[in-house]
């Protein structure tokens, strides 16, 4: 199990409490579908999502990363079992939508470079080793059901 120290969880409810998850989501989800563009086949339905402006201004893209960003919150609600927390996640994920785990790493990585940009010399390395560790225990839990 995880372990959380008291300066962790004080470094990441600090920073969390202080973005906007319906634009930083948004912009995360944006980045992925651009950087990685295979992700996009899980999006198909989801209107124009062609090219990098396209994805970017897709009302229903945003929509999704503000989904997908509040419940990065919920795990940072529940930082001491993000494991039951995301049980049903991880079913859907895995055995529905199948994503390949290695982009819920993606996924993390677009957001503390995000977090990084958005905060600049206030992103301490304490910040970085702590949302590191965040996204590293997110992304373990959604892939639980493949272990
Ligand atoms: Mg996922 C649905 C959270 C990564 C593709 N994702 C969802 C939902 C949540 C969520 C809360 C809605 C579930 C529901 O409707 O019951 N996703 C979530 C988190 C992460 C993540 C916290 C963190 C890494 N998702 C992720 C990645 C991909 C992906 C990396 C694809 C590359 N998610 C995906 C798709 C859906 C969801 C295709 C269904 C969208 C829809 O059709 O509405």
């Amino acid at each position: 199990m995880v372990h959380w120290t008291a300066e962790e969880k004080q470094l990441i409810l600090n920073l969390w409490g202080r973005i906007d998850v319906a634009t930083v989501g948004g912009e995360a989800l944006c980045c992925l579908l651009v950087v990685y563009p295979w992700t996009r086949r899980l999006f198909r339905d989801f209107g124009d999502i062609s090219n990098a402006a396209a994805i970017c201004a897709n009302a229903k893209i945003k929509a999704h990363g503000k989904k997908v960003l509040t419940s990065f919150g919920d795990a940072i609600k529940n930082l001491d079992n993000v494991k039951d927390t995301f049980a049903k996640l991880s079913e859907l994920h895995c055995d529905k939508l199948h994503v390949d785990p290695e982009n819920f790493r993606r996924l993390g990585d677009v957001l503390i470079t995000l977090l990084a940009a958005h905060f600049g010399k206030e992103f301490t390395p304490a910040y970085h080793h702590a949302f590191q560790k965040l996204t590293g225990v997110v992304a373990h839990a959604l892939a639980h059901r493949y272990h």
